[in-house]
């Protein structure tokens, strides 16, 4: 099977300085070694350029901050992930903060007309320009992708929206703003915060996503926020939050995607080796990736 990494060392979707070393941390870790493993054929693309942000940290268009750089560098990403699939290769993004879901989802989604997507996270990723509390676009692209946000943002690649709600699963989430909530009840969003992951056990809750996902779509990205795993067991990133998913119900998720074999795209973000312990973040990345790209089966 023949896989692209691309990283996106963007570190202009929020404030933490440190996540755009991200992609180095985890090929520093070992993935392309842990991936040819598994017999899969790698071509690592290198990184996506970004550019600088203005001197002033400003916020651009109405509370979004770094709007060009984002947006430009987030265009390039598409195309990039746009070529490989293309060439049939399954593209694994490198990131860098979650802003670049906006761009590896607007490559992934023309290639379908029903893409689900898998939302590993601590937080729902639903803000945008009038509800975010911070004006930071890591906190918008999944509205982004739904056609919700700034033009320059959700049309790239000249269409929107790239999703569908009901084609949406959030797995881990436990911290929502007031307008993140409007958003998930308006449009019926399937949310499995940390209750019910604690309720119903991680192998109810992803065989569930699993079986929906099968019948629904034509085809699965997944999107890994570091920050969905618990603090303690992944602190390199920028806006952890206490109380999130563990090791195990972690490498559970992976293996069960892995057996299941519906995955056709996937992104790990928000690695941020300058807040880690010792690369822990990044390793367990690696681990993730190892069990998501079928280690336990061979
Ligand atoms: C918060 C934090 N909801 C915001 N979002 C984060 O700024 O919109 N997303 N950290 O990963
Ligand atoms: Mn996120
Ligand atoms: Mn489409
Ligand atoms: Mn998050």
């Amino acid at each position: 099977k023949n896989m692209s990494i691309i990283g996106v060392p963007m570190d202009l979707g929020q404030n933490r300085r440190g996540v755009d070393m991200g992609p180095s941390a985890i090929r520093y870790a070992g993935v392309t070694e842990r991936l040819e493993n598994l017999k899969y054929n790698i071509n690592d693309l290198g990184d996506v350029p970004v550019s600088r942000p203005d001197e002033k940290d400003h916020v651009q268009d109405g509370n979004l901050r770094n709007l060009q750089q984002v947006s430009d560098s987030n265009r390039q990403l598409a195309e990039w992930v746009d070529e490989q699939i293309g060439k049939d290769r399954f593209p694994l993004v490198l990131g860098g903060d979650h802003s670049i879901a906006i761009g590896s989802l607007a490559g992934i989604a023309k290639h379908y007309d029903n893409l689900g997507v898998i939302w590993y996270d601590a937080h729902g990723d639903l803000n945008s320009g009038e509800t975010s509390p911070s004006g930071n676009i890591h906190g918008m692209p999944l509205a982004v992708n739904l056609g919700i946000g700034h033009e320059r943002l959700a049309n790239i690649l000249d269409y929107t929206p790239k999703i569908k709600p009901e084609n949406i699963v959030i797995v881990g989430a436990r911290s929502l703003d007031p307008g993140e909530k409007e958003l998930i009840r308006e449009k019926g969003i399937t949310v499995y915060s940390m209750h019910e992951i604690d309720r119903l056990g991680m192998s109810r809750v992803m065989a569930e996503t699993i079986d929906y996902l099968k019948e629904q779509t034509d085809g699965v990205h997944l999107s890994l926020d570091l920050d969905g795993l618990d603090p303690e067991e992944a602190p390199g990133v920028g806006t952890p939050v206490i109380g999130g998913l563990s090791y195990r119900e972690s490498h559970l998720a992976m293996e069960m995607l892995s057996e299941a074999d519906i995955l056709t795209s996937a992104e790990f973000v928000e690695v941020n080796p300058i807040l880690d312990d010792k690369n822990k973040t990044a390793t367990m990345a690696v681990g993730l990736i190892g069990s998501l790209f079928g280690e336990k089966l061979k």
